[in-house]
This record gives structure tokens, C-alpha cells and sequence, in this order.
């Protein structure tokens, strides 16, 4: 696994973006900075492995490399599911092809936005609605549902923030804390904290939570937090 250094000494003026320098490290990179990444995906396998139905769709929207794609692969196999992925960021997209090939999974370059959801059991948003633009983040959560099954779920991965402003400090505090620990120095911290930001739009859980009730899911709530990180499960 190539090691993330891409903050150490560059000057970066124009925010970030999913490109070949980041996809080439990108499995070192959401490792180090997003604790907790690796239970989420453990958990999509087994939340796969709970909710697929037999010869529904899975969806793995925002897939990078295809970590939490074969998560659901694994946690679908022998239910007659298929399994795709989907990124519109053709570096990840190629790298995700080559990385997958063995496996029995289609992985697309397309934006999620324009992404038909059909016949669906499971679908991932792991650490993903994030990127999207405020405005069309409802929009995409009511597509989703309607393309689920009854029964059906979506797993909500985010970053998240807090009402209350001690909180917030406090969990962002921990969180580069985690960072550090990782090997970041504050430098690459603060750096890389400007370029997410206005890229990087997080929302507080009950934002999330009441979103998600206002798609048309019946019921969600959060199954794991770790500082600012959390991730949601909602049920059609
Ligand atoms: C994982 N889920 O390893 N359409 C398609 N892809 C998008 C869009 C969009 N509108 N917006 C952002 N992306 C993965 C990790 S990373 C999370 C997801 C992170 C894609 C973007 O290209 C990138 O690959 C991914 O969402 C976000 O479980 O970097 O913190």
C-alpha cells in the first residue's frame, strides 16, 4: 500500500480532488484519517450479509477502490445479487477495475447523481454524501429509497458535526489526535483541513436522520460513532 504524503511539503491552491496522485494512496490516506474506516466495512459484509435478498441489486455509490464493494460481495455471496460500484472519478474508477477484475462485481464511472437505483436491498454510502452538493443531497437519498425493495437498506457513513460548539472542538480535537497517532504531521493536518474545505460539507446526525425520514425511510439510526465519524442504517 502506497504511502499518503501528498500534504507534506506541497502547496495545494485548488482544493482537493479525487486524482491519480490521491487515488494512487487513497487506501493509506481514508485509513489514517477516518477512524473507524475499517469497522465500517467489516459491518457492511455482515449488514450485507443480514439484509441482501435473493436476485435484489447492491450498490456501493462513491466506491473508490472498491473496499466496501467487496465488503458487500462478500456479505451477498450465494444470493444470486449484483453487485456495483460506482465512482465518477475516472482515476479510481481504473484503478477500482484492475484492483476488482477477478470479482463478480461491475464497476461504473458515473456520477451517483445520475445512478438508477432498481431493485435494490442494500446500497452504501460509505463516507461519500459528504462530497455532495447540499442542495441535492435529499434528492438522492429519495431515489435510493424508492429503488429499494421493502425491507431494503441504506448504510449512511459520514463525518459529522455537532450543535454544541464545546463538542465540536472536543471531537475534532480527538479526531487529529487519531491523525497524529497515524503518522500526520500538524502540518499536513492543517493543509489538508483548508483543502477540504467548502469540499467536504458535514452535517450534524439529526440533520442526517431527519433527512433520511424525509426520503421515505421508516425507520434509521446510528449503529457506530468514533469522534466526528459516524454511520446510520436506514430501513424502507
Ligand atoms: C470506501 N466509499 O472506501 N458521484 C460519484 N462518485 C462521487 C461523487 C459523485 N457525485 N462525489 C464523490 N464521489 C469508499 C470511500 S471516498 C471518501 C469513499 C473520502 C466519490 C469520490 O470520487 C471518491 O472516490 C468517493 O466518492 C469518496 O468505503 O475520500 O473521505
Amino acid at each position: 500500500m502506497s504511502r499518503d504524503a501528498i500534504y507534506t511539503s506541497e502547496i495545494h491552491n485548488n482544493g482537493f480532488t479525487f486524482d491519480d496522485k490521491v487515488a494512487s494512496v487513497f487506501a493509506d490516506m481514508i485509513n489514517r484519517s477516518v477512524p473507524g474506516y475499517g469497522q465500517t466495512l467489516q459491518m457492511v459484509e455482515l449488514l450485507a450479509h443480514q439484509y441482501a435478498q435473493q436476485g435484489s441489486n447492491l450498490y456501493d455509490l462513491g466506491c473508490s477502490l472498491g473496499a466496501a464493494t467487496m465488503a458487500l460481495s462478500r456479505g451477498a455471496s450465494g444470493k444470486a445479487c449484483s453487485v456495483i460500484g460506482v465512482d465518477n472519478s475516472s482515476a479510481m474508477v481504473e484503478r477500482c477495475q484492475q484492483l476488482l477484475k477477478d470479482e463478480p462485481v461491475e464497476i461504473r464511472c458515473q456520477d451517483i447523481l445520475e445512478t438508477e437505483i432498481e431493485n435494490g436491498s442494500v446500497v452504501v454510502l460509505n463516507f461519500v454524501l459528504q462530497f455532495v452538493d447540499s442542495n441535492e443531497r435529499l434528492n438522492l437519498l429519495s431515489r435510493i429509497c424508492r429503488g429499494l425493495r421493502p425491507g431494503g437498506v441504506l448504510i449512511l457513513s459520514e463525518k459529522i458535526t455537532f450543535d454544541d460548539t464545546d463538542e465540536s472542538l472536543r471531537q475534532i480535537a480527538l479526531h487529529e489526535a487519531f491523525k497524529r497517532a497515524q503518522g500526520y504531521s500538524d502540518m499536513e493536518i492543517s493543509r489538508k483541513r483548508s483543502a477540504l474545505e467548502n469540499v467536504l460539507v458535514p452535517e450534524t446526525l439529526n440533520t442526517h436522520h431527519a433527512r433520511l425520514q424525509q426520503a421515505g425511510f421508516s425507520l434509521s439510526h446510528t449503529w457506530f460513532q468514533c469522534f466526528n465519524f459516524a454511520s446510520m442504517i436506514a430501513v424502507k
